[in-house]
């Protein structure tokens, strides 16, 4: 039976009350939209670089996130929910999407100039919920690429967001490290004075134009690796840029601006069911908390930007419920990969860590195929509808796309994609049986309890971020059930494992 139908028969008991009690002279305090009819809406939020470990939720102790916490206590939180990759392009790949970014071999951290990596016929999220009259919009980070590789900033980009089925798009092209340190709405550059023009450039600097190198007097945050090119408001960042100055934006209120525009799409779409892609920035880099957050959490500005995220989440909410479509709202809450401490500034992650671990147990981190690349908290909220409760079974973002499908009753033949729903609604304890996760374009095969990381050549180590890779010349085994921290190497000792894990891995690989 269609969630859809179930949700429906049991709005119309609800309406039924809420009739009466007017009928007898209570009266809300909103004025709720008419959703007897009406799908639920859907909001994806979704953290940038977010630890297993970084949330009270997921067992953190230094750090409180209490209304990330409210979500995982009134709804389902999963301890085996996994992004698709260790990095961010290949993970929002595949959520929007619903297939394995391995399959696209340019699904990788992508420059601020890169092409529209989606391919415009693509199935995608937005445009599933879109045939059923879906009201769709993305606000925040999307690091998917835009136009066909030779973008003019100064004309509407073409194509974006809007091409790959999005209704509206308020975006950071890239990431917060990243030129055009702009924002993009709907295709165009926001404030922008056509009299100052801007111009990217990933290859070259434009002449004269100050850089972390040339001018680093006008430094306010210090690069450790990479990030030397153009300066924007005193940060060093990846890529050149010139012009544009008015549209610039504050890294320091961005939190608050996406909020802004999350709370405003709520409050104007609320009539006709939505899905808000909410792509939070924190906590990549450069952390940027808002003055109000500064030192707040002892463990430095990556602290401070959880602490920052948390409160948006918080607001978030509010207005959900101020607008009355609390109730009527599926919430899926997580991060495109693990944690990272230096990723390119000094910004005291690492040395004002404490006792907090980002990783909460796991091994690796960011960039990693251990699991702490990929595992990532992972949380499903829809207030009276989903039954508090920790689910231990397999999901990951890809099953998003075929699971919302089930709910609004558009079946869609996928090949990676599959439906959860039921798991996702806390319903059932099945999982995934098998998943891939990559890294750096290198795969792992997690199954069942068991996770297998075939041999590679490369680093063990990222020295410059501090993570171990997962990679080595020798299969890794892991029982993730007995060795949570991916300590014992088995694949020596359970031969029979290993050679199962390694047919499963090649049949799916196919
Ligand atoms: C890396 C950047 C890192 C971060 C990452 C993308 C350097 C040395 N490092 O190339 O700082 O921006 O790309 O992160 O430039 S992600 O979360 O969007 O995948
Ligand atoms: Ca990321």
């Amino acid at each position: 039976m269609g969630y859809s139908k179930l949700f429906k028969s049991s709005l119309f008991v609800v309406s039924i009350m809420v009739f009466l009690g007017c009928k007898t002279g209570s009266k809300s305090e909103v004025n709720p939209p008419d959703i007897m009819n009406q799908n639920p809406n859907i909001v994806i939020i979704y953290l940038d670089d977010l630890g297993y470990g970084d949330l009270s939720c997921y067992g953190a102790t230094e750090i409180k996130t209490p209304n990330i916490d409210a979500l995982a206590s009134g709804g389902v939180k999963f301890t085996n929910g996994y992004a698709t990759s260790a990095t961010c392009t290949p993970s929002r790949f595949a959520l929007l999407t619903g297939v394995y970014p391995w399959r696209n071999k340019d699904a990788q951290i992508l420059p601020g100039d890169a092409p529209l990596l989606i391919d415009t016929k693509q199935q995608t999220v937005p445009k599933l919920l879109s045939k059923v009259g879906y009201q769709t919009a993305i606000i925040g980070k999307w690091h998917l690429g835009l136009g066909d590789g030779f973008v003019n900033w100064n004309e509407t980009i073409k194509p974006s967001p809007n091409e790959v089925g999005f209704d509206e798009s308020y975006i950071l092209a890239a990431t917060q490290d990243r030129v055009p340190t702009v924002y993009i709405e709907n295709g165009n550059v926001v404030n922008l004075d056509k009299n100052d023009p801007i111009q990217v450039n990933y290859r070259m600097n434009f002449e004269g134009e100050p850089t972390a190198i040339s001018n680093p007097e006008m430094l306010t945050m210090t690069w450790h690796h990479g990030h030397n090119n153009s300066i924007v408001n005193g940060i060093p960042r990846i890529g050149f840029m010139k012009g544009g100055d008015s549209a610039k934006w504050s890294d320091v209120d961005m939190a608050n601006h996406f909020l802004v525009k999350a709370q405003n799409y709520i409050r104007t779409h609320k009539e006709k069911p939505f899905f808000l892609y909410y792509a939070m920035q924190q906590p990549h880099v450069p952390r940027t908390p808002h003055p109000r957050f500064v030192g707040k959490s002892g463990l430095g500005p990556r602290g401070d930007v959880i602490l920052e995220a948390d409160w948006c989440i918080g607001e978030f909410m509010k207005t959900l419920k101020d607008e009355g479509v609390l109730e009527n709202t599926l919430i899926v809450f997580s991060s495109d990969n693990g944690p990272v401490l230096n990723d390119g500034y000094y910004d005291d992650a690492v040395e004002k860590l404490g006792n907090h671990d980002p990783k909460g147990g796991l091994r690796g981190g960011k960039y990693s195929l251990f699991e702490a690349g990929t595992r990532v908290p992972f949380i499903t909220y829809w207030k009276d509808h989903i039954t508090p409760s920790v689910s231990d079974a397999i999901v990951c973002q890809m099953d998003l796309l075929a699971s919302f499908g089930k709910l609004v009753g558009v079946e869609e033949n996928t090949t990676d994609s599959q439906n959860f729903l039921s798991t996702l609604f806390g319903e059932s304890k099945k999982g995934r049986d098998h998943l891939i996760i990559e890294a750096n374009s290198k795969t792992a095969l997690r199954s069942g309890d068991w996770i297998l990381i075939p041999p590679y050549k490369g680093n063990a180590m990222n020295t410059k971020v501090g993570t171990e890779t997962g990679i080595s010349l020798e299969y890794k085994l892991f029982n993730l059930k007995e060795d949570f921290g991916q300590k014992i190497n088995l694949a020596k000792s359970n031969p029979d494992k290993l050679k199962e894990m390694i047919l499963v891995f090649e049949k799916l690989k196919q």
